[in-house]
């Protein structure tokens, strides 16, 4: 047994394509050929294939990452090769399927205006070369008689066992005549299509191979938003408005099968955001055509239907319990009991609903209450207060709980983390999220590197960010990049609360209003000044002895403020 880096074989002369879907995990067996990973550019996808049968290790790779020639995609314990000190092959060994075609548009061969000419011309379109491939089948025609097709676009899907790629036009034109239809087994300098071209132009230089669009690097089964989409709403193709309250989670990475599409139906469906894993396939093998996907949207616009993901977004009172196996929400006539008024909810509160709907349903929420003794630090809150009268930024508790939170957080990074599968991401920076409430709901603008700002820098820039918050005028970018959330209801009052995870982090501090209470010193009950703190975490990431430890420490910080600085 050796371990052996299994890379990406030779793929043509792109630099990079997406990783769509990962066809394995770690633990399992493999057998020599089987493919670990599938590719994609705007033309075409194929499956990589391992070079060698053992068992999976590790996956170098994930979902979205862009992969080119000789990129390690996972780590194998290899059967049957022998043990040894050298070095794992450089490059996976040339199988089957990696010799099959790259994952790109063929080139197209010249086109062949037939004589006679004029001002347009009959121009044969031929299969051009595709490397190993011998009788592939066509699954999908892309055009039809009378379409006018630009040179370079596709005019069929076909695909063999390991890859599918769409055959594109050498020439522009009008398509007089299809040569093929689905089902075809067709192989090189065979006869696909016949056009009228435009000119002499049609009959120009063999266009190249395009290289993949933007597009074709971007992955196709829901993408993980980058964390600014996220901010703003932008998941799974939905169009949520960008000042999302609560920034929604990434999705999980899928799993399952691919849905079985031609790669330029996956690029539609992503166009439209179609989660085409939802989409019925009607095609030779359950495949999803293009009017499949068409189909498809049409029943969610007429409501016929709706996506996994709308079902799990729909508010409480409209339904969605079904999903979780629960009974349907009461419908109710309100009016037979008295007068009503219906309200819409403001944008802010549908945004942050679904999102604080969605933390208190996917995180094994636990919080911990327990109380600071702020008396002397709410004398010098006081004192600083007065002495800064003149420059306008006034200190509330909050303020003196962000820098003692970033104490508590540099002391136990788990609570400063996300989780982000079976990974810990604990991050090195330390942006603290604050509630506010503001009369159109619930938004948490962020205070960036709060480790490097002073209790008045961070004052003034919340009472700043609480301002812009209240006028609806925060940008997406000021809710965003949070590691840690405070919700602070001193202000109000109350006693202690179970505040909601906004995440993905993995903590949120809620605190109440402070008052005096007896406090036994041991000999005698002494008028103390306490905090109340609500501590909730994700017990998947943070245990029970951890919280407590954590508000302690922070009670110890908030009793004498001078710890900050040790
Ligand atoms: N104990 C006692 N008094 C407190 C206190 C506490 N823990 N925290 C604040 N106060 C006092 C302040 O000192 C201030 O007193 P003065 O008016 O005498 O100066 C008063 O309460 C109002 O403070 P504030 O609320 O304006 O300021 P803040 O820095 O504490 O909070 C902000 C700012 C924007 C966070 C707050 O206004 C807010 O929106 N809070 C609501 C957050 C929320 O809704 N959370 C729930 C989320 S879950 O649904």
């Amino acid at each position: 047994m050796a371990l052996v880096e299994v890379k990406v074989p030779d793929i043509g002369d792109f630099e990079e394509v997406a990783v769509i879907e990962l066809l394995v995990k770690p633990g399992d067996t493999l057998k020599a050929e089987q493919s670990l990973v599938t590719v994609e550019s705007d033309k075409a996808s194929m499956e990589i294939p391992s070079s060698h049968a053992g068992v999976v290790k590790e996956l170098k790779v994930r979902i979205g990452d862009k992969v080119k020639q000789g990129t390690v995609i996972a780590m194998v314990e290899a059967e049957g090769a022998a043990a040894s000190s050298s070095p794992a092959p450089a490059t996976a060994a040339p199988s089957k399927a990696a010799a099959a075609p790259a994952p790109q548009a063929p080139p197209a061969p010249p086109p062949q205006p037939s004589p006679g000419g004029g001002g347009s011309q009959r121009i044969e379109i031929k299969v051009p070369d595709i490397g190993d491939f011998k009788d592939v089948a066509v699954i999908e025609l892309l055009v039809k008689p009378g379409d006018t097709v630009k040179a370079e676009q596709s005019l069929v899907t076909v695909e063999s066992d390991k890859a599918s790629m769409e055959i594109p036009s050498s020439a522009a034109g009008v398509v007089q005549e299809l040569k093929v239809k689905v089902g075809d087994k067709i192989n090189i300098g065979d006869l696909l299509a016949v056009l009228q071209g435009q000119g002499s132009a049609a009959a120009g230089p063999s266009p190249q191979p395009s290289p993949p669009r933007g597009e074709g690097g971007s992955p196709v089964a829901s993408p993980a938003p980058s964390p600014a989409a996220a901010a703003e709403g932008r998941v799974e193709g939905s169009r949520t408005p960008p000042t999302a309250a609560l920034p929604p989670h990434e999705p999980a990475t899928p799993t399952g099968t691919l849905p079985h599409a031609s790669p330029s139906v996956r690029k539609f469906a992503r166009e439209l955001g179609v989660p085409l894993q939802e989409v019925k396939g009607t095609g030779p093998k359950g495949r999803i055509t293009q009017e499949d996907v068409q189909g498809f949207t049409k029943s969610v616009m007429a409501g016929d239907a709706r996506t996994k993901a709308a079902a799990a977004k729909a508010p409480a009172g409209g339904g969605g319990g079904e999903a979780l196996g629960l009974l349907p929400w009461p419908k109710v006539d309100f009016t037979k009991f008295g007068p009503v008024e219906r309200k819409p909810l403001s944008r802010i509160k549908k945004i942050s609903g679904a999102n604080l709907h969605r933390n208190w349903v996917l995180i094994p929420h636990v919080t911990n209450h327990d109380d600071a003794d702020i008396t002397e630090l709410e004398a010098f809150r006081v004192l600083t207060n007065k002495e800064n009268e003149k420059s306008g930024v006034k200190v509330t508790m909050l303020g003196f709980l962000i820098k003692a939170c970033v104490a508590a957080l540099k002391k136990f990074p788990d609570f400063n983390s996300s989780l982000d599968g079976e990974d810990l991401v604990v991050k090195g920076y330390y942006h603290i999220g604050f509630a506010a409430d503001t009369p159109n709901g619930l938004v948490v603008p962020v205070i960036r590197d709060a480790d490097k700002k002073g209790v008045l820098a961070i004052s003034q820039e919340m009472g700043e960010l609480a301002k812009k918050a209240r006028d609806g005028k925060l940008s997406p970018a000021e809710m965003s990049g949070a590691t840690f959330t405070i919700s602070s209801l001193g202000g109000i009052g109350g006693r202690y609360f179970t505040p909601i995870i906004n995440a993905p982090e993995v903590a949120i501090l809620g605190v109440c209003r402070s008052q005096t209470e007896p406090v036994w010193d041991g000999k005698q009950f002494q008028p103390r000044l306490m905090l109340p703190l609500s501590l909730s975490w994700d017990h998947r990431v943070i245990d029970g002895a951890s919280a407590a430890r954590f508000n302690a420490y922070l009670g110890q910080i908030l009793a004498d403020f001078r710890r900050v600085l040790l």
